[in-house]
């Protein structure tokens, strides 16, 4: 009794100076309470993020971006979604955080400090897309479980590192290696640290391309805590839960890597094409890689208003995971007629293209003008939603704006 009283008011005293003044009748609360004031801090303020972000979750934190706030061509931290099956890890040391690379197919298990990653390797820069498989997930009907991501799950930033190659050569990789599977210091939400919130993958092809790096910068600074410091694994063009953050381990796998996420119906869609709301067995489900093409309008924003007569200039992003945007065009008339309009080269492989276009009306009134990406290999983003799955994945629909002139 004595005992509980003790911890009860030690737990109030820090409770107290969280929150920077004294909890009056404190002595009343129930045990096992948490003051409101206490759990939900900020996020914007928590992360340093714009307040125009949409907060979709707070356990764990899911918070995405709207399409305008995606103008920029290298997206800031500012704006960037930031998505986690867990909880952020607490009390991140960089200067005692160790690397291993083991596994079944690994010749050596190895372990590297950051100061061992950052001087042994050479480092290299690149802008690379990550997009949330479930970036779309909204607008599946019948609808998908999961953070209802509308069109802001997506981001381009630059990020520095070494590339996870050198680094899976210099342990040696047995000729049976087939996959690599993350660790991360991340917490499971039930704060059972036997479970882990996620650990998934890729094949070696994946795993050994130039652009894949183990990133300790984004942005020319730090990582951010909430996108993965102090180092994180980027795979540009596939689904952004590839890219882990907080990582201190990665197994070499002589099988398709088997953690948390990997298997069931987590981050995979049917096989074969299902009716919406059709029930899939977990055999019928595959893994995702490439993500499909898809477009971003994010100039101006959808409600502008403009005098007739004038043209109207828009702009935004293309990508097409894997491959690059060969075409972009346009409609304003719900897709009656279609305009190309010119799309930039990427700066380098996986990086988002930038499109524009100056757009004339022919009349007074309401319109939407839509956007529509084709890839490399001739294959268009769809109007509508595409094939519907259980998860909700792989929505590339085209986005839109509205537009009225007066
Ligand atoms: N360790 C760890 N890595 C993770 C996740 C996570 O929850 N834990 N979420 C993944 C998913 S599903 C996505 S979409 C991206 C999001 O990256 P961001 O938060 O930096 O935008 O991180 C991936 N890497
Ligand atoms: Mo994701």
């Amino acid at each position: 009794m004595k005992r509980r009283n003790f911890t009860k008011n030690a737990l109030l005293g820090s409770m107290a100076a969280l929150l920077g003044t004294d909890i009056v009748f404190g002595a009343h609360m129930p045990s096992g309470y948490s003051p409101l004031g206490l759990q939900d801090p900020d996020p914007f303020k928590l992360f340093n993020i714009d307040p125009q972000l949409v907060v979709l979750n707070n356990k764990p934190w899911n918070i995405e971006a709207r399409a305008h706030l995606l103008d920029d061509k290298i997206t800031p931290n500012k704006f960037m979604f930031i998505r986690n099956n867990g909880l952020i890890p607490e009390d991140i040391d960089a200067a005692s955080w160790k690397l291993t690379i083991d596994g079944e197919s690994v010749q050596q298990t190895k372990t590297y400090t950051l100061a061992q990653l950052k001087s042994k390797f050479q480092q290299h820069t690149y802008q690379l897309t990550l997009e949330c498989g479930g970036n779309g997930r909204s607008e599946f009907d019948p609808p998908a479980k999961g953070n209802q991501w509308t069109i802001g799950a997506v981001s381009c930033a630059t990020w520095t590192g070494v590339r996870l190659r050198d680094v899976l050569e210099d342990a040696g990789i047995k000729s049976d290696a087939v996959y690599v599977g993350y660790h991360a210091a991340d917490i499971h939400l039930s704060r059972d640290p036997n479970k882990e919130p996620i650990s998934r993958g890729a094949p070696m092809a994946k795993a050994l391309q130039d652009e894949t790096l183990l990133a300790f910068k984004m942005n020319g600074q730090d990582i951010p805590i909430a996108h993965g410091y102090p180092l994180r694994l980027v795979a540009g063009g596939w689904p952004a839960s590839v890219s882990g953050k907080w990582i201190n381990r990665i197994s070499i796998r002589n099988k398709i890597h088997d953690g948390t996420k990997m298997t069931g119906t987590a981050y995979r869609v049917p096989c074969n094409p299902v009716g919406p709301g059709e029930k899939v067995k977990d055999e019928d489900m595959c893994i995702i890689e490439s993500m499909p093409v898809k477009s971003l309008i994010t100039y101006p924003k959808s409600g502008a208003t403009l005098n007739m007569g004038k043209k109207l200039n828009i702009r935004g992003h293309a990508w097409a995971g894997e491959l690059e945007v060969s075409k972009m065009e346009y409609s304003i008339d719900f897709g009656a007629t279609w305009h190309t309009c010119p799309v930039e080269k990427p700066v380098n492989r996986l990086a988002w293209q930038h499109f524009s276009a100056s757009i004339s009306f022919p009349k007074k009134g309401y319109y939407e003008v839509w956007a529509r990406a084709t890839d490399t290999q001739g294959i268009s983003q769809p109007m509508l939603l595409p094939g519907w799955n259980p998860k909700g994945y792989l929505n590339n629909a085209c986005h839109r704006i509205a537009v009225k002139i007066t």
